[in-house]
Order: structure tokens, then C-alpha cells, then sequence
């Protein structure tokens, strides 16, 4: 299949993230991709393209112009506060919580940063709303190419996207690709758009992006969020809500889940999607649920992959895959491009 990979995506690249209490190395680096891209190459998997080009408004399908309008400027702004703050990257240090105001927009620089986020572990670099943009253009060319009657298309998009809501960062993704994608099929012929994420950690920003919607499904499956980031979201009685309730399908597994526990979730969320009778299918790719993730918490295994990739071509859809989370650097690329494979050898 068809690859769309984000050839300016080493221009985000954050140095540290907040972690109780300390400023560690981020684990979400620019060598991820370089091993999927790697292992692509490998494989001989198929054509590998540059994003195609998409105007302004492309991603204001998902995103508020006021969210759009402060990533965009956010660097140049951050170091007008202060020169010397082009050595480091920008992180937020408040938020309107509860009985704040988030509807009025601050002339201070850090109280937007705050509006427009919710953790301290997603780094905004210099290059970052260059290489968000044009990893979302991976996710809408991909989109648009399984639209256009490809079987499927992978989007290699980093930064990441499926924490990112209409109008905040955090989770280290900015720009929601895997919600841009679906609603790019949506505007293209697709009248039912299922979104199914595998990350380990619940995609908050889709879910909260189609809630209220019908016409796309969220179904997600992902560590208890009880116990685990972002904690709070993923639950399973979120079941979505007015036109869209029932539209939005979690299943929460505790950490330490195998394979074999994983997979009967699958089995369950693609059970929904069926009855759901998507056109189309968009897959949140997180290869986080691998046993070696140093952040994570579930037991995939290398070779579990093929299989994943032989359940999701089993649905029968037009597929659009979104590269989402997944941190063990030296086997991301093997496990990523083996659903890839698994998908191909089962869809043949
Ligand atoms: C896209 C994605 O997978 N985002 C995940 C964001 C998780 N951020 C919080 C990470 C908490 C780090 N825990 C470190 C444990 C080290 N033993
Ligand atoms: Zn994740």
C-alpha cells in the first residue's frame, strides 16, 4: 500500500517533558520514523510519496481558528517573551480548570499556552507547527486516496495526533490526523466513517471530536484509564452523546494484558464497526501496546502484529492507517510495518 510519510517531521523535535517532577528526555523522538521509513524501505511494501498539498482551511475541518491561529504563531511568540527562550521549548505551567474562564483569549502568552493545552509532556519546538501541518497532510492525502478507491493507505504522520481535540495540544500530539482523515473521507463520498484506535493510551481528543456526531464511530481500545494516561477519558460507560450517543464504543483492558486478551477486544470493537455498516474505516496506529514499550503498559509481541493487520483487512474497508504512539524506537518500525504486511497478505 501506499505510504505517505512526513518528510518534514524532524523539525519537531522536543528535548524534555515534564515527568514527576522532572524534566526527562522525550520519548517521543524523530528516530521513531526513521525506523518505520527503514523497515519500509526493507520490505519493498510500496510506493513511499511526500504529502500532497492541501489550502488553508484544510485543517479547519477539525480545529478552531483560534487554536490554528496560536500554534502557528506560538514559537515566535514565545521567544518575543524573551530572546534566551530560543534555547529551550516551550511547555504550559497553568490552566482554566474548573471555574475558570476558557472562553475568554489572554494577551499573555503562557495563560494561552495553558487555554490551549492539558499536560506538561508535550514540548512546542520551533519547527513544530511545520512538521504537525504537514504530518495532517499525510493523514488527508492518505484519506484521500483510499476516497479515490485505493484499498488502503498508510499515513506515517509524527508528531502524533489522537490526544490533540478541536483546540488543544498535549499527549505530544497538536493536530488531530487520525479525526482530519476521517473527516476528509466523510466529505468525500463516505456517509459512515468508523474510527478505530489501537494506541495503548485512549485517543481523548477523537473521542471528544465526534461525541456528539453519528457519522463517525469512535471505537477505541486502550489501558484502563483509571490507572492509566490520560486518565481522564476512555471510560466505558462514555458511550457518546445526544445525536451521537451510542456512537462511541471504549474498552478499557488493565495493564499487563496479553495478546490474547487484546485481540478478543479487537474482535469486539470491529464487531461494533460491522454493525455500525462503516463505508470507510481510519485506524489510530499506536504500536504502544508492544511488551518492550518503556512507557506503556500491554504485551504485544512482534509477530502479533501480522495478525492485527490480518483482523483489520478481514473488516473488508477501504482503510486509512494513522501512525500514532509507540516508543521501544528499535522495533517500531518492525512492529508498524508488520500490521502493514499482515493487512496486505490478508486483503490479496
Ligand atoms: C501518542 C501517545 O502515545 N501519547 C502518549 C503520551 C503519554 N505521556 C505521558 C507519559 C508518562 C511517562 N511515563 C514514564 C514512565 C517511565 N517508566
Ligand atoms: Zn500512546
Amino acid at each position: 500500500m501506499i505510504t505517505f510519510h512526513n518528510h518534514l517531521h524532524a523539525l519537531h523535535q522536543g528535548k524534555l517533558e515534564m515527568f514527576r517532577g522532572q524534566l526527562v528526555p522525550c520519548f517521543e523522538v524523530p528516530a521513531r520514523v526513521d525506523h518505520v521509513l527503514m523497515e519500509l524501505q526493507r520490505r519493498q511494501l510500496g510506493a513511499l510519496e511526500k504529502p500532497m498539498a492541501f489550502d488553508g482551511s484544510a485543517l479547519a475541518s477539525i480545529h478552531t481558528p483560534r487554536y490554528l491561529d496560536f500554534l502557528a504563531h506560538a514559537w515566535d511568540e514565545w521567544v518575543a517573551l524573551d530572546p534566551a527562550n530560543a534555547a529551550h521549548d516551550a511547555l504550559p505551567s497553568l490552566w482554566p480548570v474548573r471555574t475558570f474562564r476558557s472562553d475568554v483569549l489572554p494577551a499573555n502568552f503562557s495563560a494561552r499556552m495553558g487555554l490551549f493545552s492539558f499536560d506538561t509532556g508535550t514540548p512546542l519546538t520551533s519547527g513544530t507547527w511545520v512538521a504537525a501541518r504537514a504530518g495532517a497532510h499525510c493523514a488527508l492525502s492518505a484519506a484521500q486516496q483510499v476516497a479515490g478507491g485505493a484499498r488502503a493507505a498508510f499515513a506515517l504522520s509524527r508528531p502524533p495526533g489522537h490526544h490533540a481535540g478541536a483546540d488543544f495540544f498535549g499527549g505530544y500530539c497538536f493536530l488531530n490526523n487520525a479525526a482530519l482523515a476521517a473527516q476528509h473521507l466523510r466529505g468525500r463520498g463516505c456517509q459512515r466513517v468508523a474510527v478505530l484506535d489501537l494506541d495503548f493510551h485512549h485517543g481523548n481528543g477523537t473521542q471528544a471530536i465526534f461525541y456528539e456526531r453519528p457519522d463517525v464511530l469512535f471505537s477505541s481500545i486502550h489501558g484502563d484509564p483509571h490507572t492509566e494516561y490520560p486518565f481522564y477519558l476512555g471510560y466505558a460507560d462514555e458511550r457518546g452523546a445526544g445525536a451521537g450517543l451510542g456512537f462511541n464504543h471504549n474498552l478499557p483492558l488493565p495493564r499487563g494484558s496479553d495478546f490474547a486478551t487484546w485481540r478478543a477486544a479487537l474482535q469486539l470493537a470491529l464487531q461494533g464497526i460491522a454493525r455500525f455498516r462503516a463505508d470507510a474505516l481510519v485506524v489510530s496506529l499506536g504500536l504502544d501496546t508492544f511488551a518492550g514499550d518503556p512507557i506503556s503498559g500491554f504485551r504485544l509481541q512482534c509477530d502479533d502484529y501480522l495478525r492485527v493487520g490480518a483482523d483489520l483487512a478481514a473488516v473488508g474497508l477501504p482503510t486509512v492507517l494513522v501512525f500514532e504512539g509507540g516508543y521501544a524506537v528499535a522495533e517500531v518500525g518492525v512492529n508498524a510495518v508488520n500490521v502493514l504486511e499482515g493487512f496486505e497478505q490478508e486483503a490479496a
